[in-house]
């Protein structure tokens, strides 16, 4: 018979390549040494720290996937989801920092940008010294996209974009910003755009007051008349297959990530359990608490090894998109259920900052609507299941 080890149920461990467990163990020992003493005080005071993004840069852990000639280390999906679940066992904010360079502003640059977008941006990028942002999202249109306002209109030597853009991760603090605009040009047509930070127009107001996902910054992007040369295309792509290309990796990475911050979860009332004591004996020694820690394993096991498969077919290039709206959906609500578990299962401490695990709950409220709603991923099944599209 084997063996089992309730921290690693299924031994990914062993499913994994040495790089691979290589990658995961730096980014382990970055995110427990050098985020973890930082979160609760960042998370409260609503602050990010921007030199975050050069020590993720120097440990190698921005845009990973891509080649090494742009910065990149040429590493598998696996290794970027094992990442991504690293960092958001410290908080979903951090990995949001992190997937948000790696998978919407990196990744479109070097699949849909000319040879002079990728070597003026992504070496920077994945050093960190250059901060990006990804805005698809606006006032009125978050999970309707095609319903965007912002529009490029061409001029002699470029276009001239107007529109606003809501809820965008990082903006505030970004150097390079890529939007996506209906082009007049191209018959309306939805296409990306690379701009600069310091183009007269554009702006990057903060968002303030958000009770979750504090400990990264989030802003709108206003583009009033924001001029640009012909340069600022991404040319390689037109229509929603373009941003979507972009959040199906993030939506990917994001599965794993939620599963990390879960895993925390777990841990942490595991240990509460032990140490309090209630009716003269610890809480988990009870049955309930017992069958609450049992539930959280297996949800965050089952989900572990669904990203896995997806992240392997994804390095074959053979994953198909529905596959990510299971994996994101899943997973998210399955690691919002055991934070908001975990959360009852501290009693009056699990209310505390100290704790962490209402953080993580918090966190997790937005990551389940983010890239993609709970719903609108059922949406996207439901369409693959029947044929019959239930959007509107
Ligand atoms: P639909 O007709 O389904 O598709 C339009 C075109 O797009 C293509 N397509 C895809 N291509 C690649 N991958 C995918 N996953 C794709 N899904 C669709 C499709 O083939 C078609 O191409 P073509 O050539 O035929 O034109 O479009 P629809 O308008 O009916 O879409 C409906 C729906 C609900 C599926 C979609 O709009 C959707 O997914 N909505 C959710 C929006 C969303 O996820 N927004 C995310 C914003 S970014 C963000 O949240 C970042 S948070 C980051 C962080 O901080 O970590
Ligand atoms: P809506 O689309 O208005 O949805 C509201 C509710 O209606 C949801 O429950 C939804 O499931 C439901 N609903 C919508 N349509 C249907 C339907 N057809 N049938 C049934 N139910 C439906 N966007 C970016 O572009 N870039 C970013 O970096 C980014 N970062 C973000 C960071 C944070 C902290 C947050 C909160 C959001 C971020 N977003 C970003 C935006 C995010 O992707 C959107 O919030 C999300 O797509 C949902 O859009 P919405 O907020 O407009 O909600």
């Amino acid at each position: 018979l084997g063996r089992f080890d309730w921290e690693d149920p299924f031994r990914l461990d062993d499913q994994l390549t040495e790089e691979e467990r290589a990658l995961r163990d730096g980014a382990r020992s970055y995110a427990q040494e050098k985020l973890q003493p930082r979160v609760i005080r960042a998370f409260a005071d609503e602050e990010t720290d921007p030199a975050i993004f050069r020590e993720m840069g120097e440990m190698g852990l921005l845009g990973v996937t891509l080649p090494e000639e742009y910065g990149g280390l040429g590493a598998s999906y696996v290794a970027y989801g094992l990442i991504a679940r690293e960092v958001e066992r410290v908080d979903s904010g951090y990995r949001s920092m992190m997937s948000v360079q790696s998978s919407l502003v990196m990744y479109p640059i070097y699949a849909y940008g000319s040879e002079e977008q990728r070597r003026k941006y992504l070496p920077k990028l994945a050093s960190g010294e250059w901060i990006g942002c990804f805005g698809l999202t606006e006032p009125d249109a978050g999970s309707d996209p095609a319903g965007m306002k912002t529009t490029a209109r061409k001029t002699a030597n470029g276009y001239v974009l107007n529109g606003s853009k809501m809820w965008i991760s990082n903006a505030p603090l970004a150097d390079v910003f890529v939007v996506w605009a209906k082009s007049e040009a191209h018959g309306g047509k939805i296409r990306g755009f690379v701009l600069d930070k310091g183009t007269k127009g554009l702006s990057a107001p903060k968002i303030g007051g958000k009770l979750s996902l504090r400990a990264s910054i989030t802003g709108e992007i206003v583009m009033d008349g924001v001029e640009v040369g012909e340069d600022a295309l991404l040319p390689h792509v037109e229509g929603l297959k373009g941003p979507f290309g972009c959040l199906n990796r993030a939506r990917y990475g994001i599965s794993w990530g939620v599963l990390g911050a879960a895993e925390f979860c777990l841990n942490a009332a595991r240990q509460y359990g032990l140490d309090r004591k209630q009716f003269q004996k610890p809480i988990a020694g009870t049955q309930i608490y017992q069958l609450k820690l049992a539930n959280m394993l297996t949800e965050i096991s089952l989900g572990l090894q669904a990203s896995l498969r997806v992240g392997r077919l994804m390095d074959e290039a053979n994953a198909a998109p529905e596959m990510i709206s299971i994996i994101k959906r899943n997973n998210c609500g399955k690691a919002l259920d055991a934070a908001r578990m975990a959360r009852d299962m501290h009693g009056g401490n699990g209310i505390s900052e100290e704790f962490q695990v209402i953080r993580h709950m918090l966190n997790l409220e937005t990551v389940n609507t983010y890239e993609g709603t709970h719903d609108v991923h059922a949406l996207i099944l439901g369409r693959a299941i029947t044929g019959l599209q239930a959007f509107f």
